[in-house]
C-alpha cells in the first residue's frame, strides 16, 4: 500500500480519457517573496491564506514579470498559492497533483500540511493526495527556492555578507553556467485522477528484424493478478498486435519505422481493470561504428543547435507558442536535431519532437562542475564535486530516464556539459556516473560535452560519442577568421585519434548583435557570425568521423550580467524574438542540401 504523499519515480504523463480526468491548475496564482531567508517557514505562511500578495502567472519564471529589481535578482524562497476544487464526479478515484517542474526546490502544502518536496528544477514530481484533498475547495501552497549548492544540479555556491549595509545578511549566488538563473513554477501544474487500481509505469523498447518490429514492453500496476489487455495501434488506430501479458515481446509485421524527419508513432493501448492508458512510441534502432551514428541502419548526421528554454518576460516558463515556433524554425532552416542544453526540457517539447521526427540529445543539468585537484579551479574558491553531488547526479539521471525512456526522439543521453575534465578526480567520478546510466539504459549511447584540450581530457573514453564545444574565431582567436579552419581541423583529428569514436561538434559560434553589419566583417557583426560558422564547417566537412554539427545557439538568451554579455548571450542564429540573423540563410542553404 502506497503511503499518501510519498514520492515515486514512475512518471507517466497525465492523459485525459474515459478512465482518467485531468485539470490544469495554470493561470494567475497569489505570490509573495520571502523577504528574509526563511521567514515564511518560520512563520508558517502555509497555514493560512497568503497575505500581501501580488499576481503571478503559472507557468512562468517570476524574475521578469514585475518591475522590481529585488525580485528579479532574488536569492532564496518565494511563495505561491491558489485554490482548486476536486469535482464530486471524481469520488472514489485516486487523486494526484503533478508539477511539470519547479525551479529549483519545492515544498508543497495542501490545506496547510506538507505533502511532498522535490529538489531539481527541470523534472516532474507528483504527490498522491487521495487522502488529503477535500471534496470541494482546497488551498495549495508552493514554496519555491532557487539556491544552488554542491548537493544539487546545476551546482552553485552561496556567499554571505553580513555588515552594516546588510544587517540581515546578504546572500550572493555564485554559479559557473551561462544562463540566467530563472526560478518559479516553470511547467504546468495538474490535478488528475485515476482508478484506485491503476497502471503505474510502462517501459517500451524496440528492435527490428528484417522488416518486422519487435516491441518489448513491461507494465507495472499497483494491483496484483489482474487481467490486462494490451493492443498495439498504428497511426490509423488499427490493431496491429495484441497481448494479455504484463511483460511481453510482440511482433509488428512490416513495421513503419520512426525516422528522423519522418516520424511514425505507434501506440501501446493498455486496459487494466477500470484503467486505460495510451502511450505513443516509435520503432527504431540505434547503432554506432567508429565513424558513424546509425539510426535504423542508416548513417545519421546531426544538424541543429544547442538550445535554451528562454524567452522574453516568461523566462523559462513553458510557452507552447514559442515551442511550436521553434519547431517551425528548425524545419525552415533544415535542422534535424537539438541538444537539451543544459537541462531536461519540458515533456510537451519532447512529445513534439517525437511527433515531428526531431532527434534529441537529452542532457542533465550537470554544468559548471569542478573537481578542484588542479590548477583549474574555475570561479569557485572552496567548493567542488563531493559525495552528495555524485549521489544527486545519479538521482537526476534516474528521474530523467524514468521520464524520457519511452521517447523515440531521444537517441543519446548527455550526462554533463563542460566539466573540468582535465582534473584527475573527474575520471573516477564520471566513470561511476557513466556506469550508472548504462545500468539504467543499456541501449542508448552516452556522451558528455567537453571544452578542455584533447591532451588533458580524462573522461571521454567512458562515452560512446565524443562531443566537443569549440570556439575558434571567438574565445580562441576572436576575429581571426583565417585561423578557424586549420585550428578546428587539427583539433578534430586529435580527438578522433585519441578515442577512435565518432565526433559531434556540439557548440561553435560567435556573439552577434542583430542589425550590426560590417564589411569586411568584424566580431559581433552578422557578417562575422556567418563567416565564422562557414569556416568551422569547412573543417568538419573534411573529417569523415564528424557525425554532426550543433551551432551555439539556436536563439539569443538571457544570462547573468557580465562584461562579455550584452543583455544576454547573443550567439543565437535567431534573435530572442525568434527572427533570423543573416547567418540563418546560409545555414539553411547548407543544411537543406545535406538531406
Ligand atoms: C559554452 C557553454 C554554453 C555557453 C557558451 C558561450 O561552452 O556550454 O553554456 O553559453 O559556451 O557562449 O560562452
Amino acid at each position: 500500500q502506497m503511503m499518501p504523499g510519498k514520492r515515486r519515480f514512475d512518471m507517466l504523463f497525465p492523459v485525459d480519457n474515459e478512465a482518467r480526468q485531468m485539470k490544469e491548475l495554470n493561470g494567475i496564482w497569489k505570490f509573495k517573496r520571502d523577504n528574509y531567508y526563511k521567514q515564511g517557514f518560520e512563520e508558517k505562511w502555509f497555514e493560512k491564506p497568503l497575505e500581501d500578495v501580488i499576481d503571478m502567472p503559472v507557468p512562468s519564471s517570476y524574475n521578469d514579470i514585475t518591475t522590481d529589481q529585488e525580485l528579479r535578482d532574488h536569492v532564496g524562497w518565494v511563495w505561491y498559492e491558489r485554490k482548486f476544487a476536486v469535482p464530486r464526479l471524481w469520488k472514489d478515484q485516486r487523486l494526484v497533483l503533478r508539477f511539470g517542474s519547479v525551479t529549483h526546490h519545492a515544498v508543497i502544502y495542501l490545506n496547510g500540511k506538507e505533502i511532498t518536496r522535490h529538489k531539481g528544477g527541470f523534472l516532474p514530481f507528483e504527490a498522491d493526495v487521495t487522502e488529503m484533498a477535500n471534496e470541494g475547495e482546497n488551498r495549495l501552497t508552493v514554496a519555491v527556492g532557487n539556491i544552488l549548492e554542491w548537493d544539487c544540479l546545476p551546482v552553485g555556491h552561496i556567499e554571505y555578507a553580513r555588515d552594516e549595509m546588510h544587517p540581515e545578511g546578504q546572500m550572493e549566488q555564485k554559479f559557473d553556467f551561462d544562463f540566467f538563473n530563472y526560478s518559479g513554477i516553470h511547467r504546468p501544474v495538474r490535478l488528475y485522477c485515476t482508478p484506485k487500481e491503476y497502471i503505474e509505469d510502462i517501459s517500451v523498447r524496440t528492435t527490428v528484424d528484417d522488416k518486422d518490429g519487435m516491441v518489448h514492453y513491461e507494465i507495472k500496476t499497483n494491483a496484483e493478478e489482474k487481467s490486462i489487455k494490451v493492443y498495439i495501434l498504428d497511426e490509423k488506430n488499427q490493431v496491429v498486435a495484441e497481448s494479455n501479458e504484463m511483460k511481453d515481446m510482440v511482433l509488428v509485421k512490416d513495421a513503419q519505422l520512426w525516422q528522423p524527419g519522418s516520424a511514425y508513432l505507434y501506440k501501446l493501448d493498455i486496459y487494466f481493470g477500470q484503467d486505460h492508458y495510451t502511450l505513443p512510441f516509435g520503432i527504431r534502432t540505434i547503432q554506432l561504428t567508429e565513424k558513424q551514428f546509425l539510426i535504423n541502419g542508416k548513417p545519421f548526421y546531426f544538424k541543429g543547435f544547442g538550445k535554451h528554454e528562454d524567452s522574453d518576460i516568461r523566462g523559462k516558463g513553458l510557452d507552447e507558442a514559442l515551442n511550436v515556433r521553434d519547431c517551425e524554425l528548425l524545419k525552415w532552416i533544415g535542422a534535424n536535431s537539438f541538444r537539451t542544453s543544459h537541462y531536461p526540457y519540458a515533456e510537451e517539447m519532447m512529445q513534439m519532437a517525437d511527433q515531428k521526427g526531431i532527434v534529441v540529445i537529452d542532457e542533465v543539468p550537470a554544468v559548471g562542475m569542478n573537481f578542484f585537484d588542479g590548477e583549474n579551479g574555475g570561479i569557485f574558491t572552496e567548493d567542488k564535486v563531493n559525495e552528495k553531488t555524485l549521489a544527486y547526479h545519479k538521482q537526476v539521471l534516474k528521474e530523467l530516464y524514468q521520464r524520457d525512456k519511452n521517447h523515440p526522439c531521444v537517441v543519446m543521453w548527455s550526462i554533463t556539459n563542460e566539466p573540468h575534465s582535465s582534473e584527475e578526480a573527474s575520471r573516477n567520478y564520471f566513470e561511476e556516473v557513466t556506469k550508472y546510466i548504462r545500468k539504467l539504459d543499456s541501449e542508448r549511447p552516452i556522451t558528455g560535452t567537453m571544452n578542455v584540450d584533447v591532451e588533458d581530457d580524462k573522461i571521454s573514453q567512458f562515452f560512446d560519442v565524443v562531443c566537443i564545444n569549440r570556439y575558434f574565431g571567438w574565445y580562441v582567436g576572436a576575429g581571426k577568421i583565417e585561423r578557424i579552419y586549420p585550428s578546428l581541423k587539427t583539433d578534430l583529428i586529435k580527438w578522433h585519434e585519441k578515442y577512435g569514436k565518432p565526433v559531434i561538434v556540439t557548440e561553435y559560434g560567435a556573439d552577434t548583435i542583430a542589425g550590426l553589419h560590417k564589411l569586411p566583417e568584424v566580431i559581433f557583426s552578422e557578417e562575422y557570425q556567418k563567416r565564422c560558422i562557414e569556416e568551422n564547417n569547412k573543417a568538419m566537412d573534411e573529417c569523415d568521423f564528424v557525425i554532426g554539427e550543433h551551432i551555439w545557439a539556436f536563439a539569443d538568451f538571457m544570462t547573468a550580467f557580465g562584461l562579455k554579455r550584452v543583455d544576454g548571450n547573443k550567439k543565437g542564429i535567431f534573435t530572442r524574438e525568434r527572427q533570423p540573423k543573416t547567418a540563418a540563410f546560409a545555414i539553411r542553404e547548407r543544411w537543406r542540401k545535406m538531406l
